[in-house]
């Protein structure tokens, strides 16, 4: 599936409905009087936020979403029936920006809620009401008010609570695999991650906190070096950063201060996020060395796991929930 976290789609209410232009007819008058019905309204386009969606990989580029148009009035004073509105369903963290001036116009956050982006046409009055005293047989109707399309950009920051930060092959997804419900591609070569993925841990208290695993970063990303930077838009929400180390690798200490570096490129923001260091893979190094890279570290904030044989994976998971503090993170 592909992924796609920038999108331009177009939208487009209904157009009202026209109203009718119509003269009563009875058996002995050849001509009553005006019952031209009002045109429907059209449909309007609304934005809903749907946590069953992780990304817009549903939407197609530039297509064009449209609200269904009111239907025409007629005769004997009915009114044309309403346009059916379109809802789209975007995941959680999606803004919606005008492509055209780049205003921001929502920002949805939040499960369920609806956000009108396009209204309908109001339907065009049918011939009876503009029945005067002056005009008894008014011979016109409103067309009914016409709606234009335009670009609208979605822009998806995936809503998780924890980031997991890393060089390629650190580990990350094989984490997410043994403590959420997600299944991530996982291999022993680097950028084996290539779309963020998304997990869900469940406490035992039945609290619920998820976790961003995004492809991995190498030095010189912020000039587009690997698959560059972009992915970070997903983790400038998160409320603890995980920078996983892995133990066997030549420099520990110049990885974590090239991650660090790196996300400083990308807003500064994100380094001051509570944060924790995972020395990932220590089933493949002595304790000798996992105790050097820690003192090499010097920070209070260090902890050692092996996703392979789950060492201090429950001791991880109860880090991460401190570090969340008594946030209401689900
Ligand atoms: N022995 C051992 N191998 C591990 C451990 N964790 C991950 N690996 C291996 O390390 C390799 C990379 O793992 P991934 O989870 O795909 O790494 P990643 O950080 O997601 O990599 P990218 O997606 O490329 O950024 C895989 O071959 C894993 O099996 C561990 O705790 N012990
Ligand atoms: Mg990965």
């Amino acid at each position: 599936m592909k992924f796609t976290d920038t999108i331009v789609i177009r939208v487009k209410a209904g157009d009202g409905g026209p109203g009718a232009v119509s003269f009563r007819r009875e058996k002995y008058l050849p001509k009553g009087g005006p019952d031209g019905g009002d045109g429907g309204k059209g449909g309007s386009v609304y934005l809903e936020a749907d946590r069953r969606y992780y990304n817009l990989s549903h939407f197609f580029k530039d297509r064009l979403y449209s609200a269904g148009k009111g239907k025409q009035g007629m005769g004997s004073n009915m009114t044309g029936k309403d346009g059916d509105d379109l809802v789209i369903k975007v995941p959680p963290g999606t803004e919606v920006i005008n492509s055209e001036t780049g205003e921001t116009l929502a920002d949805l956050t939040e499960e369920g809620v609806r956000y009108m982006i396009a209204e309908g046409g109001a339907g065009g009055k049918g011939n009876a009401f503009f029945k005067s005293s002056t005009n008894q047989a008014p011979g016109f109707a409103q067309s009914g008010i016409k709606c234009e399309e335009f670009e609208i950009t979605l822009n998806l920051k995936l809503i998780a609570d924890v980031g997991l930060i890393g060089l390629p092959n650190a580990g990350k997804s094989t984490l997410l695999s043994i403590i959420t419900n997600a299944k991530p591609k996982i291999g022993s070569y680097p950028f084996t991650t290539l779309i963020p993925n998304l997990g869900v841990v469940s406490e035992e208290n039945g609290k619920t906190y998820k976790i961003a695993d995004i492809p991995g970063i190498i030095e010189g990303a912020h000039k587009g070096h690997g698959l560059g930077l972009s992915f970070l838009q997903h983790i400038e929400r998160v409320k603890v950063i995980l920078y996983l180390i892995d133990s066997t690798e030549n420099d520990p200490a110049y990885n974590l201060k090239l991650l660090r570096s790196e996300l400083r490129y990308y807003n500064n923001v994100l380094i001051n996020k509570p944060y924790f260091i995972v020395l990932t893979k220590m089933d493949l190094a002595d304790k000798d060395r996992i105790d050097r890279i820690k003192s090499i570290l010097n920070d209070n904030n260090i902890i050692s796991i092996s996703s392979k044989d789950s060492t201090n994976i429950d001791k991880l998971k109860e880090v991460i929930s401190d570090l969340l503090g008594n946030q209401d993170a689900s």
